[in-house]
């Protein structure tokens, strides 16, 4: 039998300095662990010791050129974590914050919400300490060919099969994917978030946005409810902020707050025109994060150095970083009225806002289901490849929204309380769970 404190204090030990993956294995363990100790063949097969613990660590030295002609030294990781059900697959995450606790908190949730999408994919992360905030389009490019010289050595269409993250969009990929083929002349699609013209899944950019705004249409129908006339708060200004901001546009909701690192922005007409969803866009290649360019433009409110949780609103749409709201934003989200979350950062709430928000009542959806949009259409991009052929953007839309229905489904299947109410991280967490428990019993060890 597993005792969850006693499990906890021994993972942190062996994890030191590793705050985020701590959080991360904290929340599943605590949904899991009563699943575990009713099944005598999990316990058998040791299953909490071998899925925390990743398959490989892969840490290298990215040397790179400045365009001074500095030499620049960052630190570039590949977490391989579980391969249970599929190849390593996950992004690539460029940030200044970026550090291995990060990439394993990262790589241990994609296990999970990898198995949730219903395609054959394990969970893997990767990334650098890498700033692309103010580089040219030139250091970046220098930077990527460096950071997948080494890369390369380790990844493979049918081994590990990495994407973009924070700070890695489609310029990023295009400079990886071409170091790859002058190294290995090969066309397999080993990374996906590709070009449309070579490779590329139509709606991969689009996806995580568009996901978890499926995800919250049938979280809603759960209460009765629609996404048509819902006032929704949104953090970040990056792809998935851009991708949610149109679909819920679309659905006849109104997006008041997008946000970046020097401030957010109350727009009360709606970040709800191509000109607002292209500046988005403008905004993500120059990395800049300050919106207040957005304000002077579209008339619109800027707040600087605030986050956009006073703002009253119906569903608040966490999209950008791991715990970007904290209790206080909970409480004064719950006193100005939210009706439902929609957790769409990775981890982007703390512990103790999740248990404000539970305390009052609020369906809140895991990022892991809620945002699993994206690597559901990485995975169609690998199907794609596979063929050597292209699917319509119907055809992949159909295919995301009938994925995100059936995460829906699997996660009121397993979070359904005996009161007939729906813990829906209990439910991601069980359901994402069990599928690579059971691959693990059944492929030994
Ligand atoms: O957090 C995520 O699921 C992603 N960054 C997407 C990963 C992928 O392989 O498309």
């Amino acid at each position: 039998m597993y005792d969850y404190a006693k499990f906890m204090a021994e993972l942190e030990r062996k994890n030191p300095a590793q705050p985020e993956f701590i959080q991360a294995a904290g929340e599943i363990i605590a949904s899991v662990i009563d699943c575990v100790n009713k099944n005598p063949l999990y316990l058998k097969n040791r299953i909490l010791d071998r899925i925390t613990e990743p398959d490989r660590v892969i840490e290298f030295k990215v040397e790179w050129e400045d365009d001074e002609h500095n030499i620049q030294v960052n630190r570039g990781y590949r977490v391989q974590f579980n391969n249970a059900i599929g190849p390593y697959k996950g992004g690539l995450r460029f940030h200044s914050s970026v550090t291995l606790g990060t990439l394993k908190f990262l790589g241990f949730e994609q296990i999970f919400k990898n198995s949730l999408t219903t395609l054959p994919m394990g969970g893997g992360k990767g990334g650098s300490d890498f700033s692309p905030k103010g580089k040219s389009d030139a250091e970046i490019m220098r930077f990527c060919r460096s950071f997948m010289t080494e890369l390369q050595k380790y990844i493979g269409p049918d081994t590990d099969v990495p994407a973009g993250d924070v700070g890695v969009g489609g310029r990023e990929i295009g400079f990886m994917y071409g170091q790859y083929k002058r190294l290995r002349d090969e066309n397999t699609g080993v990374l996906t978030g590709k070009g449309i013209g070579w490779g590329g899944s139509l709606i991969r950019a689009e996806a995580t946005g568009y996901g978890a705004l499926y995800y919250a249409e049938e979280l809603l129908k759960d209460f009765g409810d629609t996404i048509e006339g819902k006032r929704i708060s949104i953090s970040g200004y990056g792809n998935v902020a851009w991708g949610a901001a149109m679909k819920a546009t679309e659905m006849g909701a109104k997006v008041v707050t997008i946000s970046g690192s020097k401030g957010y922005v109350l727009d009360e007409d709606g970040v709800n025109t191509k000109d607002k969803w292209d500046y988005m866009l403008m905004m993500r290649a120059t990395n800049s994060g300050d919106l207040r360019g957005y304000a002077e433009e579209f008339g619109a409110k800027f707040f600087p150095l605030e986050r956009p949780w006073n703002v009253s609103t119906d569903i608040a749409m966490p999209c950008a970083y791991q715990n970007e709201l904290n209790r206080e934003d909970a409480e004064a989200l719950i006193r100005n009225g939210v009706k439902y979350v929609i957790e769409t950062s990775n981890m982007g709430c703390t512990p103790d806002a999740v248990e404000a928000f539970k305390r009052a009542h609020i369906p809140f959806a895991p990022s892991k289901a809620a945002n699993a949009g994206g690597v559901a259409v990485s995975g169609l991009e690998m199907s794609q490849n596979a063929q050597h052929y292209s699917w319509s953007a119907e055809e992949v839309d159909r295919k995301l929204r009938s994925i995100m229905s059936s995460i829906h489904a699997s996660c009121v299947r397993e979070g359904r309380e005996a009161d007939g109410s729906v813990d829906y991280i209990k439910g991601a967490n069980i359901a994402g769970f069990k599928k690579v428990a059971d691959a693990m019993c059944q492929e030994g060890f």
